[in-house]
């Protein structure tokens, strides 16, 4: 009788489980930096965090310096301009920058910093997004969602991309 309990037990356990991993959709998601060349240029790890998505960015053989980094709408990064990535994700339909009162959207991100030998890493968190399927703030939506990265550095205030010239990279979002 207890045995049998006992497996009762933990076949609910384990059916909870399962259940959440399709209801939640992915913990984590990755991302593959390319430049124009179809070089890769870095990776992205992205988990979820519980005020919104944590992302560890890392960059080789970029131009040193500042550059504006957003997450944006569309998960298509067709070189040379990437246009196709679409603008910041903004499912709150907010205004862009970090430092604006009517900011920011849900991709604006602190800028990246790249070294005098290419080399760039940025830790941030999505504030608002999630990677649950089927919320319209996840960054795996059925359109998909990528990492741009910029010539120029963001300043953090001028809608709707602060200045931040052309697109130097992008990475497609996908869910592990
Ligand atoms: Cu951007």
């Amino acid at each position: 009788m207890r045995r049998t309990l006992l497996l009762a037990g933990l076949l609910l356990l384990f059916g909870n489980f399962a259940l959440a991993g399709e209801k939640g959709g992915a913990a984590s998601a990755e991302a593959v930096i390319k430049d124009p060349g179809g070089k890769t240029a870095g990776t992205s790890v992205l988990t979820q965090a519980a005020q919104g998505v944590d992302m560890v960015v890392e960059v080789s053989q970029l131009p040193p310096g500042s550059h504006g980094i957003h997450v944006h709408a569309i998960g298509k990064c067709d070189p040379p301009d990437f246009k196709t990535a679409g603008g910041h994700f903004n499912p709150h339909t907010k205004k862009h920058g970090l430092k604006s009162p009517e900011g920011a959207h849900t991709g604006d991100l602190p800028n990246l910093v790249v070294g005098p030998d290419g080399t760039g890493k940025l830790s941030a968190t999505v504030v608002g997004a999630t990677l649950e399927r089927g919320n319209p703030a996840s960054l795996l939506n059925p359109n998909g969602t990528s990492i741009i990265i910029h010539a120029k550095a963001d300043d953090e205030v001028t809608d709707p991309s602060g200045n931040s010239g052309d697109r130097i990279a992008c990475g497609i979002i996908t869910g592990k």
